[in-house]
């Protein structure tokens, strides 16, 4: 079971992702980076759905010093995948799980002295000292120490486990650099300032790793690199947001395109209907329709019925009745034969249906379609134009 999991799949529904758009996006970000700024990919979220062990390798072999992740879970994947760049989790991990981070040689995030205390009991002289980041939140409300006092307190329990921790970097998060207004980006920065004082006097450290810029932040505000800025979603080719989209100048080429085929083609009589609730209802006599393998299941939400459309042989076509859980119905302009590629993102032809489109279409954000998109629809990783890899998590 083991050797056959992951190297084929057996339905017409697949995403391909091309690593020539991350490795480019990757070189080119950098470009415009002030000189010696670090690049972090973030491929938390299995690389926002494009697969992150290809995704991680790829960044770094375009220039990328280190990894971000949300959960220890997926920092052990990718060193279980034999990943040997630095790793650090974003998010929160539970103290007893420290002696595992240190282990693999994970950083971690710190920001509560109780956290300290309660993960020293964890470590051991022999499994090392954990790598921490001390998050301070500025204004993202999320996680990180807000004060002086916690800052201290924070300071405090770690010099007096200095064996079991080993304070690298300090950095904060942005909650509205993807907006045009800049006031709140300028009072975070600020607050920040003020804790990268107080942690370089406080620890003595005089390289300490500082970061705060994420993709908006480094693609608009150079002069927020400090030594490290971490990317994630225009090192897939999409922009932060549509009201920035204007301003960003640096080329970003999307990676991710969901792909199906036609598996049945029928013409319907005028008035007959398609799909749960028959509310769609053929509007001419012979009305080609055609049924494509994916649904609800797949991340292919029923909102999408809602204006949706694909592309089939270079041309747009409308999705058709509601979705179902691993069925949808198009109507086809004319007869088309079994086995048509269906565009659901991604270009043929001159037409191209973008992550923004259907994220406009889902009332959402373009970081939502590709991680949307589950488990059961295989990852098909392209270098070169060839097929390097597939991941499927079914079979
Ligand atoms: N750093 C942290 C702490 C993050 O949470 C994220 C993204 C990034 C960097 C990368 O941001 P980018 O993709 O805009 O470049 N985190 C999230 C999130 O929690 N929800 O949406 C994006």
């Amino acid at each position: 079971m083991r050797t056959r999991k992951n190297h084929a799949f057996y339905r017409d529904t697949w995403a391909e992702v091309n690593l020539n758009a991350i490795e480019q996006n990757v070189t080119r970000i950098k470009q415009g980076l002030p000189e010696g700024a670090g690049f972090m990919a973030v491929v938390k979220a299995n690389a926002y759905g494009h697969g992150a062990v290809d995704v991680a390798k790829t960044a770094l072999s375009a220039g990328a010093a280190c990894l971000g992740v949300a959960i220890l879970d997926e920092a052990l994947a990718l060193r279980h995948a034999g990943v040997e760049a630095p790793i650090l989790v974003l998010g929160y991990v539970r103290p007893e799980d420290a002696s595992l981070a240190a282990k693999y040689n994970v950083t971690l995030t710190v920001f509560q002295h109780e956290w300290i205390e309660e993960a020293a009991v964890q470590i051991s002289e022999r499994t090392g000292p954990v790598k921490c980041h001390v998050k301070v939140d500025t204004g993202m409300g999320r996680i990180g120490l807000r004060t002086d006092g916690e800052w201290e307190a924070l300071a405090s329990a770690v010099e007096k486990y200095s064996s079991l921790f080993q304070l690298e970097g300090i950095y904060t998060h942005f909650a509205t650099a993807d907006e045009i207004d800049d006031a709140y980006v300028r009072e975070q920065h600020r607050k920040f300032e003020h804790f990268l004082t107080a942690f370089k006097k406080r620890t003595g450290l005089g390289n300490p790793v500082v970061h705060s810029a994420n993709s908006a932040t480094a693609l608009r505000y150079r002069e927020y690199a400090h030594t490290l800025v971490r990317v994630g979603i225009s090192m897939y080719g999409l922009v932060p947001s549509e009201e920035i989209a204007g301003e960003i100048t640096v080329p970003l080429e999307q990676a991710f395109s969901l792909h199906s085929r036609i598996t049945h083609v029928k013409q319907l009589n005028r008035g007959e209907a398609v799909s749960y609730g028959a509310t769609y209802r053929a509007s001419d006599e012979g009305e080609w329709i055609g049924t494509i393998p994916i649904g609800y299941a797949d991340g292919w939400i029923r909102a999408n019925a809602s204006g949706g459309e694909v592309l089939i042989n270079g041309e747009r076509a409308p999705i058709v009745g509601r979705i179902c859980m691993d069925q949808m119905m198009i109507r086809l302009p004319e007869e088309v034969a079994r086995g048509t590629r269906v565009t659901l993102i991604g270009q043929q032809g001159k037409e191209v249906i973008s992550a923004d489109e259907v994220a406009r279409r889902l009332d959402t954000i373009n970081y939502e379609i590709p991680c949307m998109i589950s488990y059961r629809v295989p990852r098909a990783i392209y270098r070169d134009g060839h097929l390097i890899h597939l991941h499927n998590e079914v079979f």
